[in-house]
């Protein structure tokens, strides 16, 4: 899938949302793979004008959007109520209606945010704050999400985290080959083999309950935490699309993946991708003094360096698949995308298994430190 500018009938669509002001302009933003998200400026009278993040909600891949919405109100309106009106967290703007989306002439599915002020999201991690700060703040979202009430939330991408499951569609990819490039991808095909085994392992502990399902995130990719402009301090963690029951094994894999890594998920050097071990024993201290810290048990936290092998390899595995399948599931740049994702990804595998020992000090040392 390509980028896509905002629609011609765009002002239909602000029509459909209790906005403030006059409309100014709408233009893509930011760098995420799945959904189509604009900012919107608004002339509201005043020197500055109002800014609004709409968003059109992929639904080849959230397949009930009402139910990923409920989610989303359900889940804001705890942690606002959590922040008190201070805080700055994920706001929805309603409908006219007083829905949280709407649905636009073509069928297109549309969500608006309040705009979160004087803050940023960074691709890459450039310094420990930012690592510290991504960890806290996923950390503590996920604890403070331990008694959202209302019953278990929807599954908005059923098995989104079960890696065995991606590892069958990534076989039935390979076995289809609809766009032929198979042929052209043996070394990372047989490195997906080569790994397999590993796709049981967390699942295995959670049938044998030595770790358990909670409210978790299930997309902690850096870019998914805003960070303040001036303080660098996290501000509110965003993109709740994939917030719904998981395990915490897999917030933290995911956000070790993507923020204690040396490059860009997309660099097409993928010897330049590697963990980097300073890092990741930042994000460990600071996940670990997050609220979630007192709550995970001693197999959860002997897990942690595992669970970013596993994420980097599931990854792997879906950019591969989308490859294999003539991507249709990520935003794509340019026809090598997916593979140059791939090959990062396995790159990141290799460097975290090498570096297990030293990873498995870090994680001994943590359990003796005060929380
Ligand atoms: P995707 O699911 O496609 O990754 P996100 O919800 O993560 O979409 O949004 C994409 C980017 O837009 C984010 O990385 C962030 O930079 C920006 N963004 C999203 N929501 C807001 C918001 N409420 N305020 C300011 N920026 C936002
Ligand atoms: C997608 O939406 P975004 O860009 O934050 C994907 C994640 C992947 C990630 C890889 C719903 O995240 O699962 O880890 O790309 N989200 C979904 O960069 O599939
Ligand atoms: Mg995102």
């Amino acid at each position: 899938m390509s980028e896509t500018p905002a629609p011609p009938h765009f002002p239909a669509v602000l029509d459909l949302f209790a906005l403030e002001g006059r409309f100014i302009s709408a233009a893509h933003y930011g760098s995420g793979h799945i959904n189509d998200t604009f900012v919107v400026l608004q002339d509201v009278g005043a020197a500055q004008p109002r800014r609004y993040i709409a968003q059109r909600i992929n639904d080849r891949i959230f397949k009930d959007v009402p139910a990923l919405m409920d989610n989303i109100r359900r889940v804001t309106t705890h942690l606002t109520a959590k922040a008190g009106p201070a805080g700055r967290q994920l706001t929805l703007v309603p409908t006219r209606d007083g829905e949280a989306c709407a649905r636009d002439a073509h069928g297109g599915w549309w969500r608006f945010y309040d705009f979160i002020k004087d803050a940023h999201t960074v691709d890459r991690v450039t310094n420990e704050a930012q690592a510290r700060e991504a960890a806290r703040a996923f950390g503590d979202f996920q604890a403070q999400l331990a008694d959202l009430p209302g019953g278990r939330l929807h599954e908005t991408i059923p098995n989104f985290h079960h890696t065995r499951s991606r590892f069958e569609n990534f076989r039935r990819a390979l076995q289809a080959d609809v766009v032929g490039r198979a042929a052209d991808v043996q070394p990372e095909i047989d490195y997906a083999f080569s790994r397999e085994a590993d796709a049981d392992v967390l699942l295995n502990l959670l049938a044998k309950g030595d770790v358990s399902e909670r409210v978790t995130h299930n997309d902690t990719k850096i870019n998914n935490v805003m960070l303040d402009d001036a303080t660098r301090s996290a501000v509110a963690v965003i993109d709740l699309d994939t917030v719904m029951p998981g395990l915490p094994l897999y917030d933290f894999g995911e956000m070790m993946r993507t923020s204690a890594s040396t490059t860009l998920e997309d660099d097409p050097a993928a010897a330049n991708m590697r963990l980097d071990l300073r890092l990741f024993e930042v994000l460990v201290e600071g996940y670990l003094s997050s609220a979630v810290g007192t709550v995970l048990n001693t197999t959860e936290r002997a897990h942690l360096g595992f669970a970013g092998q596993l994420m980097a390899y599931e990854n792997g595995l879906r950019f591969l698949t989308d490859y294999l399948q003539g991507d249709t599931y990520y935003k794509i740049k340019h026809p090598r995308h997916n593979l140059d994702r791939t090959r990062t990804q396995f790159a990141l595998v290799r460097s975290i298994i090498a570096q297990t020992p030293a990873m498995n000090r870090i994680l001994e040392k943590s359990n003796h430190a005060p929380n």
